[in-house]
Protein backbone atom coordinates (compact mmCIF):
# COMPACT_ATOMS: atom_id res chain seq x y z
CA UNK A 1 0.00 0.00 0.00
CA UNK A 2 1.18 3.51 -1.24
CA UNK A 3 1.39 5.94 1.81
CA UNK A 4 3.80 8.17 0.87
CA UNK A 5 4.15 9.43 -3.12
CA UNK A 6 6.92 11.91 -4.67
CA UNK A 7 6.13 13.99 -6.91
CA UNK A 8 8.47 14.43 -9.96
CA UNK A 9 7.21 17.46 -11.80
CA UNK A 10 6.51 21.36 -10.62
CA UNK A 11 3.72 23.81 -11.00
CA UNK A 12 -0.13 22.85 -11.69
CA UNK A 13 0.13 19.68 -12.19
CA UNK A 14 2.19 18.75 -8.97
CA UNK A 15 -0.43 20.09 -6.85
CA UNK A 16 -3.30 18.68 -8.96
CA UNK A 17 -1.82 15.29 -8.04
CA UNK A 18 -0.94 16.07 -4.62
CA UNK A 19 -4.75 17.13 -3.90
CA UNK A 20 -5.79 13.22 -4.80
CA UNK A 21 -3.12 11.75 -2.47
CA UNK A 22 -4.70 14.10 0.25
CA UNK A 23 -7.77 12.64 -0.23
CA UNK A 24 -6.06 9.17 -0.26
CA UNK A 25 -4.71 9.85 2.81
CA UNK A 26 -1.41 9.54 1.22
CA UNK A 27 1.92 11.80 2.22
CA UNK A 28 3.06 13.67 -0.48
CA UNK A 29 6.71 14.91 -1.35
CA UNK A 30 7.56 17.85 -3.33
CA UNK A 31 11.09 18.59 -5.51
CA UNK A 32 11.86 21.86 -6.56
CA UNK A 33 14.58 23.83 -8.11
CA UNK A 34 15.92 26.67 -7.07
CA UNK A 35 13.65 28.86 -9.60
CA UNK A 36 10.91 27.35 -7.36
CA UNK A 37 11.01 28.07 -4.02
CA UNK A 38 7.78 29.66 -4.02
CA UNK A 39 5.90 27.67 -5.72
CA UNK A 40 2.72 26.60 -4.36
CA UNK A 41 3.64 23.11 -5.10
CA UNK A 42 6.63 23.57 -2.48
CA UNK A 43 3.83 24.73 0.33
CA UNK A 44 1.17 22.19 -0.37
CA UNK A 45 2.90 19.20 -0.19
CA UNK A 46 3.96 17.22 3.14
CA UNK A 47 8.09 17.60 2.48
CA UNK A 48 9.89 19.23 0.17
CA UNK A 49 13.09 18.67 -1.24
CA UNK A 50 15.70 21.30 -3.21
CA UNK A 51 16.89 19.36 -6.26
CA UNK A 52 19.13 21.28 -8.36
CA UNK A 53 19.49 24.73 -10.46
CA UNK A 54 16.67 26.22 -12.58
CA UNK A 55 17.55 24.42 -15.56
CA UNK A 56 15.55 21.36 -16.21
CA UNK A 57 18.12 19.40 -17.04
CA UNK A 58 19.80 19.83 -13.85
CA UNK A 59 16.63 19.26 -11.80
CA UNK A 60 13.28 18.02 -12.80
CA UNK A 61 14.93 16.13 -15.69
CA UNK A 62 17.60 14.71 -12.97
CA UNK A 63 17.11 10.82 -12.46
CA UNK A 64 19.63 10.72 -10.01
CA UNK A 65 18.69 13.89 -8.15
CA UNK A 66 15.03 12.83 -8.21
CA UNK A 67 15.52 9.00 -7.22
CA UNK A 68 18.36 10.28 -4.34
CA UNK A 69 14.90 13.01 -2.97
CA UNK A 70 12.87 9.58 -3.18
CA UNK A 71 14.96 7.54 -0.94
CA UNK A 72 15.25 10.37 1.68
CA UNK A 73 11.66 10.86 2.08
CA UNK A 74 11.42 7.13 2.38
CA UNK A 75 8.27 7.93 -0.53
CA UNK A 76 6.70 4.02 -1.77
CA UNK A 77 5.82 5.75 -5.03
CA UNK A 78 6.61 8.23 -7.78
CA UNK A 79 4.29 10.11 -9.98
CA UNK A 80 5.55 11.58 -12.83
CA UNK A 81 2.72 14.15 -13.75
CA UNK A 82 3.15 15.19 -17.66
CA UNK A 83 6.31 16.21 -19.73
CA UNK A 84 9.88 16.19 -17.85
CA UNK A 85 10.34 12.39 -16.99
CA UNK A 86 6.85 10.96 -16.96
CA UNK A 87 7.49 8.98 -20.57
CA UNK A 88 11.25 8.31 -20.42
CA UNK A 89 11.24 4.34 -19.99
CA UNK A 90 14.61 4.70 -18.21
CA UNK A 91 13.34 6.74 -15.26
CA UNK A 92 10.46 3.85 -14.35
CA UNK A 93 12.89 0.91 -14.80
CA UNK A 94 14.98 3.10 -12.30
CA UNK A 95 12.29 3.42 -10.41
CA UNK A 96 11.49 -0.56 -10.37
CA UNK A 97 15.36 -1.15 -9.77
CA UNK A 98 15.32 1.08 -6.95
CA UNK A 99 12.09 -0.65 -5.71
CA UNK A 100 9.92 2.40 -5.73
CA UNK A 101 6.72 2.18 -7.40
CA UNK A 102 6.60 3.90 -10.83
CA UNK A 103 2.60 5.57 -11.07
CA UNK A 104 2.46 4.81 -14.93
CA UNK A 105 2.77 2.14 -17.29
CA UNK A 106 5.52 -0.74 -17.91
CA UNK A 107 8.56 0.44 -19.34
CA UNK A 108 8.33 -1.94 -22.00
CA UNK A 109 4.83 -0.38 -22.93
CA UNK A 110 6.53 2.99 -22.85
CA UNK A 111 8.92 2.08 -25.08
CA UNK A 112 6.35 0.41 -27.45
CA UNK A 113 4.57 3.60 -27.66
CA UNK A 114 7.53 6.15 -27.77
CA UNK A 115 9.17 5.21 -31.01
CA UNK A 116 6.37 5.63 -33.65
CA UNK A 117 7.20 3.35 -36.46
CA UNK A 118 7.21 0.71 -33.49
CA UNK A 119 4.20 1.76 -32.48
CA UNK A 120 2.61 1.94 -36.09
CA UNK A 121 3.74 -1.85 -36.57
CA UNK A 122 2.04 -2.69 -33.25
CA UNK A 123 -1.11 -0.93 -34.09
CA UNK A 124 -1.20 -2.73 -37.45
CA UNK A 125 -0.73 -5.81 -36.31
CA UNK A 126 -3.56 -5.69 -33.77
CA UNK A 127 -5.99 -3.92 -36.17
CA UNK A 128 -5.79 -0.81 -35.49
CA UNK A 129 -6.22 1.51 -38.23
CA UNK A 130 -3.16 4.38 -38.91
CA UNK A 131 -2.65 6.94 -41.45
CA UNK A 132 -1.96 5.05 -44.89
CA UNK A 133 2.27 5.46 -44.68
CA UNK A 134 5.72 3.88 -44.34
CA UNK A 135 5.94 0.89 -42.34
CA UNK A 136 9.58 0.78 -42.07
CA UNK A 137 12.23 4.30 -42.13
CA UNK A 138 13.25 5.87 -45.04
CA UNK A 139 17.01 5.29 -46.24
CA UNK A 140 17.96 6.13 -49.87
CA UNK A 141 16.42 8.38 -52.20
CA UNK A 142 15.17 6.00 -54.92
CA UNK A 143 13.75 4.30 -52.03
CA UNK A 144 12.11 7.74 -50.74
CA UNK A 145 10.25 8.50 -54.28
CA UNK A 146 9.01 4.92 -55.07
CA UNK A 147 7.91 5.20 -51.43
CA UNK A 148 5.97 8.30 -51.78
CA UNK A 149 4.21 7.63 -55.02
CA UNK A 150 2.64 4.71 -54.40
CA UNK A 151 1.31 6.47 -51.27
CA UNK A 152 0.44 9.92 -53.02
CA UNK A 153 1.10 13.20 -52.47
CA UNK A 154 0.38 15.42 -49.83
CA UNK A 155 2.95 13.32 -47.15
CA UNK A 156 4.28 14.03 -43.91
CA UNK A 157 7.36 12.87 -42.83
CA UNK A 158 7.76 12.62 -39.61
CA UNK A 159 11.06 11.76 -36.90
CA UNK A 160 9.63 8.10 -35.11
CA UNK A 161 11.16 9.68 -31.88
CA UNK A 162 9.27 12.72 -32.49
CA UNK A 163 6.31 14.50 -31.00
CA UNK A 164 4.44 18.03 -30.58
CA UNK A 165 5.99 18.36 -34.36
CA UNK A 166 9.36 18.44 -34.26
CA UNK A 167 11.11 17.24 -36.84
CA UNK A 168 8.00 16.97 -39.40
CA UNK A 169 7.74 18.29 -42.74
CA UNK A 170 5.42 18.79 -45.28
CA UNK A 171 6.06 17.97 -48.65
CA UNK A 172 3.68 18.53 -51.96
CA UNK A 173 5.73 16.43 -54.86
CA UNK A 174 8.32 14.68 -55.37
CA UNK A 175 11.05 17.39 -56.05
CA UNK A 176 10.85 18.79 -52.58
CA UNK A 177 10.66 15.27 -51.01
CA UNK A 178 14.41 14.39 -50.09
CA UNK A 179 14.69 18.18 -49.31
CA UNK A 180 12.28 18.00 -46.43
CA UNK A 181 13.62 14.17 -45.65
CA UNK A 182 17.28 15.53 -44.92
CA UNK A 183 15.84 18.58 -42.67
CA UNK A 184 13.47 16.28 -40.79
CA UNK A 185 16.38 13.85 -40.34
CA UNK A 186 18.27 16.70 -38.91
CA UNK A 187 15.87 18.13 -36.42
CA UNK A 188 15.18 14.76 -35.67
CA UNK A 189 19.10 14.08 -34.81
CA UNK A 190 19.41 17.06 -32.38
CA UNK A 191 15.75 17.27 -31.07
CA UNK A 192 15.98 13.37 -30.11
CA UNK A 193 18.99 11.91 -31.05
CA UNK A 194 17.56 9.80 -33.50
CA UNK A 195 17.47 10.78 -37.17
CA UNK A 196 15.10 8.37 -38.10
CA UNK A 197 12.24 9.17 -40.16
CA UNK A 198 9.03 7.74 -41.77
CA UNK A 199 5.93 8.61 -44.19
CA UNK A 200 2.70 9.26 -43.66
CA UNK A 201 -0.36 10.15 -46.35
CA UNK A 202 -0.58 14.32 -45.12
CA UNK A 203 -4.93 14.56 -44.34
CA UNK A 204 -5.61 18.13 -44.96
CA UNK A 205 -8.03 19.01 -42.16
CA UNK A 206 -7.98 16.84 -39.73
CA UNK A 207 -9.66 16.52 -36.08
CA UNK A 208 -7.47 16.08 -33.09
CA UNK A 209 -9.86 13.58 -30.92
CA UNK A 210 -8.29 11.42 -28.58
CA UNK A 211 -9.60 8.46 -25.96
CA UNK A 212 -8.79 8.39 -22.74
CA UNK A 213 -8.18 4.97 -21.26
CA UNK A 214 -7.43 2.55 -17.66
CA UNK A 215 -5.81 -0.84 -17.57
CA UNK A 216 -5.32 -2.37 -14.59
CA UNK A 217 -2.18 -5.14 -13.36
CA UNK A 218 -5.10 -7.73 -14.52
CA UNK A 219 -5.27 -7.05 -18.07
CA UNK A 220 -8.76 -4.84 -17.92
CA UNK A 221 -8.62 -2.08 -19.63
CA UNK A 222 -11.96 0.39 -19.98
CA UNK A 223 -11.93 3.74 -21.97
CA UNK A 224 -13.29 7.13 -20.55
CA UNK A 225 -14.74 8.38 -23.76
CA UNK A 226 -13.03 11.04 -25.90
CA UNK A 227 -11.58 14.44 -25.53
CA UNK A 228 -11.27 17.12 -28.22
CA UNK A 229 -8.38 18.98 -28.99
CA UNK A 230 -8.72 20.38 -32.54
CA UNK A 231 -8.41 23.91 -31.28
CA UNK A 232 -4.31 24.43 -30.82
CA UNK A 233 -1.69 26.81 -32.13
CA UNK A 234 1.78 25.37 -33.06
CA UNK A 235 1.36 21.93 -31.40
CA UNK A 236 0.35 23.66 -28.17
CA UNK A 237 -3.32 22.51 -27.01
CA UNK A 238 -5.09 25.61 -26.50
CA UNK A 239 -8.75 24.57 -25.61
CA UNK A 240 -10.18 20.96 -24.88
CA UNK A 241 -13.71 20.04 -24.70
CA UNK A 242 -15.51 16.63 -23.81
CA UNK A 243 -17.89 15.53 -25.72
CA UNK A 244 -16.83 16.44 -29.03
CA UNK A 245 -18.86 18.73 -30.81
CA UNK A 246 -18.14 15.47 -34.27
CA UNK A 247 -18.93 12.88 -32.23
CA UNK A 248 -21.81 10.51 -32.84
CA UNK A 249 -22.45 7.74 -30.35
CA UNK A 250 -22.15 4.94 -32.98
CA UNK A 251 -18.75 6.59 -33.76
CA UNK A 252 -17.50 6.70 -30.39
CA UNK A 253 -18.23 3.28 -29.74
CA UNK A 254 -16.03 2.33 -32.38
CA UNK A 255 -13.42 4.08 -31.43
CA UNK A 256 -13.73 3.90 -27.77
CA UNK A 257 -13.12 -0.13 -28.86
CA UNK A 258 -10.54 0.29 -30.95
CA UNK A 259 -9.07 2.39 -28.14
CA UNK A 260 -9.44 -0.32 -25.75
CA UNK A 261 -7.89 -2.98 -28.11
CA UNK A 262 -4.67 -0.33 -28.66
CA UNK A 263 -4.15 -0.64 -25.19
CA UNK A 264 -4.25 -4.18 -24.70
CA UNK A 265 -1.60 -4.79 -27.44
CA UNK A 266 0.94 -3.33 -25.37
CA UNK A 267 -0.65 -4.93 -22.00
CA UNK A 268 -0.85 -1.21 -20.73
CA UNK A 269 -1.51 -0.48 -17.18
CA UNK A 270 -2.32 2.62 -15.91
CA UNK A 271 -4.23 5.98 -17.28
CA UNK A 272 -3.71 6.43 -20.86
CA UNK A 273 -4.19 7.98 -24.10
CA UNK A 274 -4.55 7.07 -27.52
CA UNK A 275 -4.83 10.57 -30.30
CA UNK A 276 -6.81 10.39 -33.57
CA UNK A 277 -6.86 12.20 -36.41
CA UNK A 278 -10.21 12.08 -37.62
CA UNK A 279 -11.09 13.80 -41.45
CA UNK A 280 -14.29 15.02 -42.48
CA UNK A 281 -15.63 12.00 -43.71
CA UNK A 282 -15.68 10.53 -40.06
CA UNK A 283 -12.66 8.10 -40.93
CA UNK A 284 -10.30 7.87 -37.72
CA UNK A 285 -6.57 7.06 -37.86
CA UNK A 286 -4.24 6.02 -34.77
CA UNK A 287 -1.47 8.95 -34.28
CA UNK A 288 0.00 8.15 -31.22
CA UNK A 289 -0.48 6.71 -27.94
CA UNK A 290 0.31 8.84 -24.72
CA UNK A 291 1.89 6.98 -21.56
CA UNK A 292 0.98 9.73 -19.03
CA UNK A 293 -1.79 11.09 -17.36
CA UNK A 294 -2.21 14.62 -19.67
CA UNK A 295 -2.65 18.54 -19.18
CA UNK A 296 -6.67 18.07 -20.39
CA UNK A 297 -7.39 15.20 -18.19
CA UNK A 298 -9.54 17.40 -15.89
CA UNK A 299 -12.56 17.64 -18.54
CA UNK A 300 -12.58 13.76 -18.59
CA UNK A 301 -13.01 14.22 -14.61
CA UNK A 302 -15.97 16.16 -15.19
CA UNK A 303 -17.70 14.34 -17.73
CA UNK A 304 -17.36 11.04 -16.46
CA UNK A 305 -16.70 12.02 -12.76
CA UNK A 306 -13.93 9.98 -11.54
CA UNK A 307 -10.55 11.25 -10.02
CA UNK A 308 -8.43 9.76 -12.95
CA UNK A 309 -5.30 10.31 -10.11
CA UNK A 310 -7.10 8.40 -7.81
CA UNK A 311 -7.64 5.43 -10.02
CA UNK A 312 -3.90 5.98 -11.11
CA UNK A 313 -2.84 5.01 -7.32
CA UNK A 314 -5.17 2.23 -7.46
CA UNK A 315 -3.97 0.25 -10.27
CA UNK A 316 -0.13 1.24 -8.87
CA UNK A 317 -1.25 -0.23 -5.40
CA UNK A 318 -2.22 -3.71 -7.58
CA UNK A 319 -6.11 -3.06 -7.14
CA UNK A 320 -9.19 -4.36 -10.15
CA UNK A 321 -10.30 -1.65 -12.04
CA UNK A 322 -13.25 -0.26 -9.83
CA UNK A 323 -15.32 1.22 -12.80
CA UNK A 324 -16.66 -1.17 -15.50
CA UNK A 325 -17.14 -0.28 -19.04
CA UNK A 326 -21.00 -0.25 -18.74
CA UNK A 327 -20.82 2.39 -15.84
CA UNK A 328 -19.00 4.92 -17.72
CA UNK A 329 -21.30 7.76 -19.24
CA UNK A 330 -20.64 11.00 -20.28
CA UNK A 331 -22.33 13.59 -18.83
CA UNK A 332 -23.10 16.84 -19.63
CA UNK A 333 -20.01 19.03 -21.07
CA UNK A 334 -16.82 20.30 -19.92
CA UNK A 335 -14.09 22.88 -21.68
CA UNK A 336 -10.60 23.25 -20.32
CA UNK A 337 -9.04 26.70 -21.60
CA UNK A 338 -4.95 27.20 -21.09
CA UNK A 339 -4.54 30.15 -19.37
CA UNK A 340 -0.61 31.09 -20.35
CA UNK A 341 1.48 34.04 -19.48
CA UNK A 342 2.21 35.04 -22.56
CA UNK A 343 1.44 37.93 -24.90
CA UNK A 344 -0.74 37.04 -28.12
CA UNK A 345 -0.53 40.59 -29.58
CA UNK A 346 3.39 39.61 -29.76
CA UNK A 347 3.72 36.21 -31.06
CA UNK A 348 2.63 34.69 -27.91
CA UNK A 349 6.41 35.72 -26.05
CA UNK A 350 6.22 34.38 -22.59
CA UNK A 351 5.99 36.96 -20.17
CA UNK A 352 7.51 35.98 -16.79
CA UNK A 353 7.15 38.46 -13.57
CA UNK A 354 5.45 39.61 -10.59
CA UNK A 355 1.56 38.30 -10.92
CA UNK A 356 0.32 41.81 -8.94
CA UNK A 357 -3.19 40.49 -8.86
CA UNK A 358 -4.75 37.87 -9.42
CA UNK A 359 -8.69 37.26 -9.33
CA UNK A 360 -9.51 33.41 -9.75
CA UNK A 361 -13.05 32.73 -10.80
CA UNK A 362 -15.69 30.61 -8.96
CA UNK A 363 -19.22 29.36 -8.68
CA UNK A 364 -21.23 26.91 -9.95
CA UNK A 365 -19.80 24.26 -12.27
CA UNK A 366 -15.90 26.19 -11.54
CA UNK A 367 -12.73 24.57 -11.53
CA UNK A 368 -9.44 26.13 -11.92
CA UNK A 369 -5.83 23.77 -11.31
CA UNK A 370 -3.25 26.34 -10.77
CA UNK A 371 0.17 26.93 -8.83
CA UNK A 372 0.55 30.93 -8.52
CA UNK A 373 -1.18 33.27 -6.34
CA UNK A 374 -1.13 37.33 -5.56
CA UNK A 375 2.51 38.49 -5.37
CA UNK A 376 4.24 34.99 -6.85
CA UNK A 377 6.95 35.50 -9.63
CA UNK A 378 6.36 33.60 -12.51
CA UNK A 379 9.85 32.18 -13.69
CA UNK A 380 10.84 32.16 -17.28
CA UNK A 381 12.72 28.57 -17.17
CA UNK A 382 9.42 26.64 -17.69
CA UNK A 383 6.24 26.18 -19.33
CA UNK A 384 4.26 29.76 -19.75
CA UNK A 385 0.61 27.74 -18.41
CA UNK A 386 -0.19 29.07 -14.90
CA UNK A 387 -3.45 27.27 -14.97
CA UNK A 388 -6.27 25.59 -15.99
CA UNK A 389 -9.59 26.65 -16.46
CA UNK A 390 -12.43 24.21 -16.11
CA UNK A 391 -15.95 24.50 -16.74
CA UNK A 392 -19.37 21.84 -16.65
CA UNK A 393 -22.16 22.08 -17.49
CA UNK A 394 -25.73 19.86 -18.56
CA UNK A 395 -24.42 20.80 -22.12
CA UNK A 396 -22.47 22.42 -24.58
CA UNK A 397 -24.30 25.65 -25.10
CA UNK A 398 -24.13 26.48 -21.26
CA UNK A 399 -20.36 25.34 -21.27
CA UNK A 400 -19.70 27.90 -23.27
CA UNK A 401 -21.77 30.31 -21.99
CA UNK A 402 -20.56 29.42 -18.57
CA UNK A 403 -17.00 29.46 -20.14
CA UNK A 404 -17.57 33.55 -20.96
CA UNK A 405 -18.44 34.31 -17.21
CA UNK A 406 -15.66 32.62 -15.90
CA UNK A 407 -13.16 34.66 -18.66
CA UNK A 408 -14.66 37.34 -17.50
CA UNK A 409 -14.05 37.05 -13.77
CA UNK A 410 -10.51 36.15 -14.56
CA UNK A 411 -8.36 39.14 -13.51
CA UNK A 412 -4.46 38.47 -13.87
CA UNK A 413 -2.51 42.10 -13.06
CA UNK A 414 1.15 42.28 -13.95
CA UNK A 415 2.08 39.65 -16.49
CA UNK A 416 0.24 39.71 -20.09
CA UNK A 417 -1.52 36.86 -20.57
CA UNK A 418 -3.62 34.55 -22.88
CA UNK A 419 -7.20 35.59 -21.50
CA UNK A 420 -8.91 37.80 -23.77
CA UNK A 421 -7.73 36.36 -26.49
CA UNK A 422 -9.40 32.94 -25.13
CA UNK A 423 -12.39 34.75 -25.09
CA UNK A 424 -12.42 36.19 -28.56
CA UNK A 425 -12.71 32.04 -29.56
CA UNK A 426 -15.27 31.76 -26.86
CA UNK A 427 -17.26 34.55 -28.78
CA UNK A 428 -16.51 33.22 -32.50
CA UNK A 429 -19.26 31.99 -34.44
CA UNK A 430 -17.27 28.64 -35.78
CA UNK A 431 -16.25 27.57 -32.20
CA UNK A 432 -20.21 28.23 -30.84
CA UNK A 433 -21.47 26.20 -34.13
CA UNK A 434 -18.58 23.27 -33.43
CA UNK A 435 -16.92 24.01 -36.47
CA UNK A 436 -13.61 23.73 -35.91
CA UNK A 437 -10.15 21.66 -37.12
CA UNK A 438 -7.05 21.57 -36.39
CA UNK A 439 -6.07 24.79 -38.45
CA UNK A 440 -8.86 26.86 -36.43
CA UNK A 441 -6.30 29.40 -34.87
CA UNK A 442 -3.88 29.35 -37.81
CA UNK A 443 -7.11 30.44 -40.12
CA UNK A 444 -8.69 32.48 -37.53
CA UNK A 445 -5.39 34.47 -36.25
CA UNK A 446 -6.39 38.10 -37.31
CA UNK A 447 -9.71 38.41 -36.39
CA UNK A 448 -8.84 36.85 -33.10
CA UNK A 449 -6.07 39.36 -32.62
CA UNK A 450 -8.14 42.36 -33.70
CA UNK A 451 -7.40 45.07 -30.76
CA UNK A 452 -10.40 46.02 -28.67
CA UNK A 453 -12.09 49.08 -30.28
CA UNK A 454 -11.84 52.16 -27.91
CA UNK A 455 -13.64 55.57 -28.42
CA UNK A 456 -11.53 58.28 -28.23
CA UNK A 457 -13.57 59.84 -24.90
CA UNK A 458 -12.94 56.40 -23.37
CA UNK A 459 -9.14 56.80 -24.42
CA UNK A 460 -8.84 60.61 -22.54
CA UNK A 461 -11.05 59.44 -19.57
CA UNK A 462 -8.85 56.34 -18.87
CA UNK A 463 -5.73 58.80 -19.18
CA UNK A 464 -7.09 61.07 -16.90
CA UNK A 465 -7.66 58.49 -14.01
CA UNK A 466 -4.56 57.23 -15.13
CA UNK A 467 -2.87 61.07 -14.47
CA UNK A 468 -5.15 61.16 -10.91
CA UNK A 469 -3.58 57.48 -9.49
CA UNK A 470 0.08 59.15 -10.66
CA UNK A 471 -0.79 62.26 -8.95
CA UNK A 472 -1.44 60.40 -5.99
CA UNK A 473 1.62 57.77 -5.75
CA UNK A 474 3.69 60.99 -6.13
CA UNK A 475 2.25 62.60 -3.36
CA UNK A 476 2.34 59.78 -1.04
CA UNK A 477 6.62 59.44 -2.73
CA UNK A 478 7.09 62.78 -1.67
CA UNK A 479 6.19 62.19 1.84
CA UNK A 480 2.85 63.11 1.87
CA UNK A 481 0.38 61.06 4.02
CA UNK A 482 -1.99 59.99 1.18
CA UNK A 483 -2.15 56.49 1.67
CA UNK A 484 -3.55 54.08 -1.67
CA UNK A 485 -5.25 52.00 1.15
CA UNK A 486 -6.88 54.79 2.65
CA UNK A 487 -10.43 54.44 1.89
CA UNK A 488 -10.49 58.52 1.50
CA UNK A 489 -8.04 58.70 -1.08
CA UNK A 490 -9.50 55.45 -2.72
CA UNK A 491 -13.38 56.85 -2.85
CA UNK A 492 -11.76 60.09 -4.06
CA UNK A 493 -10.47 58.29 -7.13
CA UNK A 494 -14.21 56.21 -7.04
CA UNK A 495 -15.39 59.54 -7.41
CA UNK A 496 -13.52 60.62 -9.82
CA UNK A 497 -13.93 57.78 -12.23
CA UNK A 498 -17.71 57.72 -11.34
CA UNK A 499 -18.22 61.36 -12.55
CA UNK A 500 -16.23 60.80 -15.40
CA UNK A 501 -18.49 58.00 -16.08
CA UNK A 502 -15.98 55.22 -16.98
CA UNK A 503 -16.17 52.99 -13.03
CA UNK A 504 -19.10 51.39 -12.03
CA UNK A 505 -17.92 50.16 -8.57
C1 LIG B 1 -0.45 14.53 -39.08
C2 LIG B 1 -1.26 15.52 -39.64
C3 LIG B 1 -1.84 15.26 -40.86
N1 LIG B 1 -1.62 14.08 -41.47
N2 LIG B 1 -0.27 13.36 -39.73
C4 LIG B 1 1.12 17.10 -35.41
C5 LIG B 1 1.79 16.72 -34.15
C6 LIG B 1 2.04 15.28 -34.25
N3 LIG B 1 1.66 14.66 -33.03
C7 LIG B 1 1.24 14.79 -35.41
N4 LIG B 1 0.72 15.93 -36.08
C8 LIG B 1 0.03 15.83 -37.23
N5 LIG B 1 0.16 14.69 -37.91
C9 LIG B 1 -0.85 13.17 -40.89
N6 LIG B 1 -0.65 12.00 -41.52
C10 LIG B 1 -1.43 16.70 -38.95
C11 LIG B 1 -0.78 16.86 -37.75
C12 LIG B 1 -1.02 18.09 -37.10
C13 LIG B 1 -1.74 18.13 -35.89
C14 LIG B 1 -2.21 16.99 -35.26
C15 LIG B 1 -2.90 17.07 -34.08
C16 LIG B 1 -3.14 18.30 -33.50
C17 LIG B 1 -2.68 19.43 -34.09
C18 LIG B 1 -1.97 19.37 -35.29
C19 LIG B 1 -1.51 20.52 -35.90
C20 LIG B 1 -0.83 20.48 -37.07
C21 LIG B 1 -0.56 19.25 -37.66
Amino acid sequence: MIKKILIANRGEIAVRVMRSAREMGIKTVAVYSEADRTSRHVSYADEAYLIGPASSNESYLSIDKIIDAAKKSAADAIHPGYGFLSENAEFAERCLKEGIIFIGPSPESMRAMGDKITARQRMIKAGVPVVPGTAEKITSERKAISIAKKIGYPIIVKASAGGGGKGMRLVTNKDELWDAVVAARSEALSSFGDETVYFERYLESPHHIEFQILGDQFGNVIHLCERECSIQRRHQKLIEESPSPLMTERLRKEMGKVAVKAAKSVKYVGAGTIEFLVDKCLKYYFLEMNTRLQVEHPITEQVIRVDLVKEQIDIANGNKLSIKQSDILQRGHAIECRICAEDPQNNFTPSAGIIRHITEPLGLGVRVDSYVYDGYEIPIYYDSMISKLIVWASNRKFAIERMKRVLHEYKIVGVKNNIAFLRRIMDSKDFADGKYDTHFIEKQLESLLKPVKVSKKMTEDVAIIAAYIDYMINLEENGQTINISDSRALNKWKDFGKQKGVLRI
